[in-house]
């Protein structure tokens, strides 16, 4: 009896801690293929192949935006422009307002171009007792169609590099999703802020998924290892093809 109070006491102490310990992660926008979930299916890529790659039902990271008039092109100005944002999203004024849409020079209802585009992440800092306090912290997003340079986002002033069309595996692909990751140091998260600014002044067509902010990144692919990969099956031909 005395033992079964003591777990009862035990469980409803772990109920309230959890339930008291406060976390930062923080999503803008939301994980739903660009808007597509749903539909994902129907969708071709500009190689005139399905959309979703891997055929996991959703698109990311190595999947392809939708060409969604199949001219194998996906651009402004070629027939491939959208809004699938909520009205929230729409309304939103920290970073989802850029989700779900095609940030494109050729769509009236775009809410601006890839260069404006801007995830804030504001929080209130969690208490020393909690867990993810003092813990440097991973910012995540997806995006598909890089292929005008410069383009690079920064992270509280870091720069990060951006894979595009040009790195995907084999060989290069309009409207290539691909997804990207950096640290942020515990120090910089100190003000409650991380702000994430995408700098790309001549890129007329993108499209983000979404940010996230956790103590973990998103499994993405490397596109270094991919491209080696690539290039080693492609040696492998060829010298199969030699003999
Ligand atoms: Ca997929
Ligand atoms: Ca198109
Ligand atoms: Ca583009
Ligand atoms: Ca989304």
């Amino acid at each position: 009896m005395i033992k079964a109070k003591f777990l009862s006491l035990a469980v409803m102490g772990l109920v309230l801690y959890t339930s008291s310990s406060h976390a930062i992660t923080q999503i803008i926008g939301d994980i739903d293929s660009f808007g597509w979930d749903g539909s994902v299916a129907g969708l071709t890529g500009s190689d005139g192949g399905p959309a979703d790659k891997d055929g996991n039902g959703t698109l990311g990271p190595l999947d392809l935006l939708p060409d969604l008039n199949t001219n194998n092109i996906v651009a402004t100005g070629q027939g491939d422009d959208y809004d699938n944002r909520s009205v929230a999203e729409a309304a939103d004024t920290e970073g989802a307002q850029w989700t779900d849409v095609t940030l494109s020079t050729s769509f009236a209802g775009r809410p601006g171009l890839a260069d404006v585009a801007f995830f804030r992440f504001t929080f209130s800092l969690p208490n020393p007792i909690d867990p993810d306090y003092g813990k440097d912290h991973y910012v995540s997003f997806v995006y598909g169609d890089f292929d005008v340079i410069p383009m690079h986002a920064e992270v509280d002033g870091q720069f990060v590099t951006l894979p595009g069309n040009s790195n995907y595996p084999g060989t290069p692909k309009d409207g290539a999703i691909w997804g990207t990751y950096t640290v942020v140091p515990w120090a910089s998260m100190l003000d409650g802020i991380v702000l994430v600014e995408i700098v790309a002044p001549n890129e007329p067509y993108i499209v983000f998924d979404y940010a996230i902010l956790d103590t973990a990144p998103i499994a993405i692919p490397e596109p270094a290892s991919l491209i080696l990969l690539g290039s080693a099956i492609l040696s492998i031909g060829i010298k199969r093809f030699k003999k």
